[in-house]
């Protein structure tokens, strides 16, 4: 059934993304906007607009029925959820369903499976994927947990059913920490998520992080386009992205490539969707998959030439993918800095006005913001106001355009990342691509120290 009319059930730079696919497909857009939102980019642009509630999110992008009764009343025939907010959320995706509205995303079913980390590395495995020794389901006893992990050897890692974003995680030195470590674990689990589920994990001491981008039909047809680089990460809040991964050969590639392929084939997997490994020595661990469109999408977009929004859109509407595996072509090199609002230095939030807006521009460079000279930053949000997305035919040539690209990024008014982007990437070791997840860390540690250095 071709869409009509579609709602953006989120805000930002990713709300102004689907308006925009949407507009490139003849789809009339609706905004759904907090009253802090009021002036925002996309609420501009859309056709229609509807006040769903207060600045918390609580009591707006995340209120479910006012949600629905908004689409109700402008007859919007589907909505997107974008990232965040219910974009994971099953029960949302089956109420919009139940409502005859399109879900733009996963099978409500896949989604709830894959929130379950447990219930997730079960269906990775019997799907053929890699998996980090480990417990195989929840931890029972602290006898079973000993056991185990006197089998998979110190340290090991433990983790939340519930979990994502790496809260509820403890890193177990020796067995004397084990108990102990097991029920803080447990417990910061249950507080944060209302379920102490925990399970357990082979340490991997310095991994990467890279992750596949898969798309499925949902009627057993998939393909990969291929993966990202996401090890730069700060607070398990990602910085700078990459695609394809320095460190990833094009047989290495195809090879995980045609297994995540096959995975998403077989369980009949809909939309998009993430398969995140860690990768130490040569292997490839899966430890989740994230079942909707993702921040860093648009690095994957660079370097395949496909509209990731408008796949999903397609094949939300039954009219299936746009092409198959062999018309997936990769090319060139793609990074993306994310743009937040903070203190380069101290990371600390700093919203408000827009006193001068100037984004870059030029050929393979993208800007995805809603910012404008004269908006208003509003506190109650995440603090990334936009990406910096730039393409070159190698690694090379994407960084030395990259660098430019910073150069004539204006935001004034507030603090952004811009600086902390335009010193990493004259970093020799990030021009090598010799980084893991510990990484930025490290570094931001170091260039802290040198900028605090007293005379
Ligand atoms: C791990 C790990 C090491 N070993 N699992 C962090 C959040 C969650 N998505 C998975 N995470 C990790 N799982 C094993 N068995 C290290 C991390 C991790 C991490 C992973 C990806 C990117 C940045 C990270 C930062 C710290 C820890």
């Amino acid at each position: 059934m071709a869409i009509q009319k579609l709602l953006i059930a989120n805000r930002g730079e990713i709300a102004l993304r689907i308006h925009r696919a949407c507009h490139e497909m003849g789809i009339k857009t609706v905004a759904v906007h907090s009253t802090a939102d009021a002036d925002a980019m996309h609420v501009r642009l859309a056709d229609e607009t509807v006040c769903i509630g207060p600045p918390p999110a609580t009591d707006s992008y995340l209120n479910i029925p006012n949600i629905i009764s908004a689409a109700e009343i402008v007859h919007a025939d589907a909505i997107h959820p974008g990232y965040g907010f219910l974009s994971e959320n099953a029960q949302f995706a089956e109420i919009v369903e139940s409502h005859n509205i399109i879900w733009v995303g996963p099978k409500p079913e896949h989604i709830r499976t894959m929130g379950d980390k447990i219930e997730a590395k079960r269906t990775a495995a019997k799907l053929g994927l890699p998996l980090v020794p480990g417990s195989d389901g929840a931890i029972a006893s602290v006898a079973q947990a000993k056991k185990l992990a006197a089998e998979i050897g110190y340290p090991v890692l433990i983790k939340a059913a519930s979990g994502g974003g790496g809260r509820g995680m403890k890193v177990v030195p020796d067995e004397d920490q084990l108990e102990s470590l097991m029920s803080q674990a447990a417990a910061e689990a249950r507080s944060a998520f209302g379920d102490d589920t925990v399970y357990m994990e082979k340490y991997l001491a310095d991994p990467r992080h890279i992750e596949f981008q898969v798309f499925g039909d949902g009627n057993g047809n998939a393909i990969h386009l291929g993966e990202r680089d996401c090890s730069l990460q700060r607070r398990h809040q990602k910085v700078l992205e990459e695609a394809p991964s320095p460190i990833i050969s094009k047989k290495e590639r195809h090879r995980m490539g045609e297994i995540v392929r096959n995975a998403m084939a077989e369980m009949g997997y809909r939309g998009a969707g993430t398969i995140e490994f860690l990768y130490e020595n040569g292997e490839f661990y899966f430890i989740e998959m994230n079942t909707r469109l993702q921040v860093e999408h648009p690095v994957t977009e660079m370097i395949t030439g496909m509209d990731l929004v408008r796949e999903q859109i397609r094949v939300a509407s039954g009219e299936g993918l746009s092409c198959n595996q062999d018309q997936v072509h990769m090319h060139g090199h793609a990074i993306e800095c994310r743009i937040n609002a903070e203190d380069p230095e101290t990371f600390a939030p700093s919203p408000g006005l827009v006193k001068n807006y100037v984004a870059p521009g030029g050929m393979h460079v993208r800007v995805d913001s809603g910012l404008y000279t004269g908006y208003k930053v509003p506190p109650y949000y995440d603090s990334m106001i936009g990406k910096l997305i730039v393409y070159g035919s190698n690694r090379q040539s994407c960084i030395r355009r990259l660098k430019r690209a910073l150069e004539e990024f204006v935001v004034e008014g507030m603090k952004t990342t811009v600086p902390l982007h335009q010193k990493l990437v004259r970093d020799p070791e990030f021009l090598e691509g010799a980084y893991t997840i510990k990484w930025l860390e490290q570094w931001l540690a170091k260039e802290h120290e040198r900028s605090t250095e007293t005379v």
